[in-house]
């Protein structure tokens, strides 16, 4: 069970304004914000980032969107992060996801779905290291 994973606020996240309330409910559950930075991803960058999805019919779209403006990587601790993280986020699509959750409460579609979540304890170190180094990790937490 490992205790690091990794969120991004979407682009739509960031141009609704809500920043401050999605920050507010991942501190609210526990969660220990490690590193947290705003981004504009390049094409090249997204499409590294989602490189799993690339022959998803919604790949094109999909890397469209996560470049339409700044989003905010943010890597987080927690006991369990990665499977504690997914639940408070909600399914993919937020007309499935469970009531209080961020993507039901925020979201409003399949793909304008507001946050990331890593979906392994591998893929979470993976993706931290696409946007924050080990050293600069070290060096803003001192541990
Ligand atoms: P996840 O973000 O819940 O892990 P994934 O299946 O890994 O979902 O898909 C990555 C992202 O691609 C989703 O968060 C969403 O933005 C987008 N996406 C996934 N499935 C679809 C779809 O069927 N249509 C449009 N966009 C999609
Ligand atoms: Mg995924």
């Amino acid at each position: 069970m490992g205790n690091r994973t990794l969120a991004i606020l979407k682009p739509d996240c960031v141009e609704k304004n809500l920043i401050g309330e999605v920050i507010s409910k991942i501190t609210g559950a526990g969660f220990k914000v490690l590193g947290m930075k705003m981004v504009r991803l390049t094409k090249d960058s997204a499409g590294g980032f989602y490189e799993i999805h690339k022959d998803k019919p919604f790949f094109n779209d999909l890397i469209d969107y996560m470049t339409s403006g700044p989003c905010v990587p943010v890597a987080l601790e927690k006991e369990n992060a990665v499977e504690d993280f997914r639940k408070l986020i909600g399914a993919t699509n937020p007309e499935n996801a469970e009531e209080g959750t961020i993507r039901k409460l925020y979201a409003e579609s399949i793909e304008r779905n507001i946050i990331h979540g890593s979906d392994s304890d591998e893929n979470a170190a993976k993706e931290i290291a696409h946007f924050f180094t080990r050293k600069e990790l070290l060096e803003i937490n001192g541990f």
